[in-house]
């Protein structure tokens, strides 16, 4: 396949023509095809266009159901494991900055440069790898992308054309382009299966923040409050995917990924409430876990009676381990909420903290009583009515994520109890990092510690080494 002129892709910093109608450039075809000429001979268009033929030469698909066969072709690949071969991802390549596999970018920064990619197959309906000039025009100008601001081009770009609304699905064209074009993500290529894993939880994780509704109809309302279109912006710019905290992370990724590997002992992709209570070395109590399950918060896409999938432990674990977020303080709310009359009154409490107390009787620490531990609750949230909190109150409170551990998590009420020094010098560190990023890097950084001493254990100083060098 040769680049020839009429073969291109599409920049729409170059297009951003705001006062001109679609209109007028429709009757003017010369401006247009001006424009066009002119982006075509930018060096970094010729660049852009041959990477993509390349990879429309040789790419394989992503999300290709069944595809486990290709776990025992790399497992020679992957380093020892504590799982099975083939079953845990690959660690990220570590301190990205000084690792030779980790190449500067031949393609400038373009802005958007992976929604845009997904653009150019949206545009190429044929798929054979390249967008004629009429095409480019009429689905530029036909859809009025001259006059949009950059969320609503996106949002009309990865919706289907008669949808008012984008699905998990419509953002694979995303996910498969940067996968295929992230110099952070380069080593995942020879482990297909924990690519789609990869896309997958960042799509779970983009849903879980941005659609609100919760209806996995991601509205364009959404998209405009939500942060991600500046996450996407980053993975663009930035070389080590595990910079982008917001959705992209491999590490973030990894640990999701880990955690629920972990408790499914029968690796059968479901895991049940005896697998769940092991959560966090058993920090939840029966009646949680008993709440999470009656799905009350959020409806299991698992098809199986009774238990979890896991995009359903996507969304726990964000909720678990991050409470300070919106999504999190409405998921437990309707955990506590036991009439589901939205509001949590002492009695709805007290029915989970007696769990809490039996528990701390069990291991003879000294059990604070459920009047003393209402009063403590009121005061940090200050809520409006004094008999009972509200989902406002709780949004109102930096603190109130402490409510939920108090009544359901003993590992992490003991440590607020004691103010854990730990965790308080951690969040002085870097105070922009939310809770979720601190726990995923501390967790992060046990799980390679864990791989490494495994290496270490099977004896081979080889192995070793070059997993510091370049491990794939
Ligand atoms: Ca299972
Ligand atoms: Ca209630």
């Amino acid at each position: 396949m040769e680049v020839s002129g009429d073969v291109g892709s599409i920049d729409p910093d170059l297009l951003q023509l705001a006062e001109v109608s679609p209109l007028a450039l429709k009757s003017n075809r010369d401006l247009i095809d001006e424009l066009y000429s002119q982006w075509l001979s930018l060096p970094d268009t010729s660049r852009l266009v041959k990477s993509l033929l390349d990879e429309a030469k040789s790419s394989t698909p992503l999300n290709v159901p069944g595809n486990s066969s290709s776990a025992n072709a790399t497992a020679s690949n992957s380093l020892p494991s504590m799982f099975p071969a083939g079953s845990a991802p690959p660690l990220s390549p570590r301190s990205s900055s000084g690792s030779p596999r980790v190449m500067k970018r031949s393609v400038g920064p373009s802005s958007l440069g992976s929604p845009l990619k997904a653009l150019f197959r949206k545009i190429d309906v044929a798929d054979v790898g390249f967008v004629t000039r009429d095409q480019f025009v009429d689905y530029w100008v036909n859809s009025n992308m001259l006059t949009m601001d950059t969320s609503t081009q996106i949002f009309t770009i990865l919706k289907q054309s008669d949808r008012n609304y984008l699905t998990q699905d419509d953002f694979k064209p995303v996910l498969r382009e940067i996968l295929a074009t992230h110099p952070g993500l380069e080593f995942l290529q020879s482990t297909p299966e924990f690519q789609e894993r990869y896309a997958e939880t960042v799509i779970y994780r983009i849903f879980y923040y941005v659609n609100r509704s919760g209806n996995g109809h991601l509205t364009l309302r959404e998209l405009k409050r939500g942060n991600l279109i500046a996450a996407m912006h980053h993975v663009d710019e930035e070389e080590d995917i595990n910079k982008v905290l917001r959705y992209f992370s491999y590490e973030h990724f990894y640990v999701i990924y880990c955690k629920f590997w972990e408790l499914d002992t029968d690796h059968d992709f479901l895991i049940d409430k005896e697998n769940l209570i092991r959560y966090g070395n058993h920090a939840l109590t029966y009646r949680i876990v008993d709440r999470i399950f009656s799905q009350v918060s959020r409806k299991f896409t698992s098809k199986v009676e009774g238990k979890m999938g896991y995009e359903d432990f996507v969304y726990f674990m964000l909720s678990e381990e991050d409470k300070s977020s919106e999504p999190s303080l409405e998921y437990w709310f309707k955990c506590i909420d036991l009439d589901g009359n939205g509001v949590l009154t002492p009695n709805e409490m007290q029915f989970f903290y007696e769990e809490q107390l039996h528990r701390m009787e069990c291991m003879s620490q000294e059990p604070v009583i459920f009047e003393d531990i209402l009063c403590q609750m009121v005061d940090m949230i200050g809520p409006e009515r004094e008999c009972y909190f509200t989902l406002r109150d709780l949004k109102g409170c930096k603190l109130s994520g402490n409510v939920f551990n108090i009544l359901f998590n003993l590992n992490k009420f003991m440590a607020f109890e004691t103010r854990d020094p730990f965790l308080i010098r951690q969040e002085r560190e870097d105070p922009t990092l939310t809770e979720w990023d601190r726990f995923a890097h501390r967790e992060y950084i046990r799980l390679s510690m864990e791989e490494d001493g495994e290496d270490a254990s099977n004896g081979s100083a080889e192995v070793w080494d070059e997993s510091l060098e370049a491990p794939f």
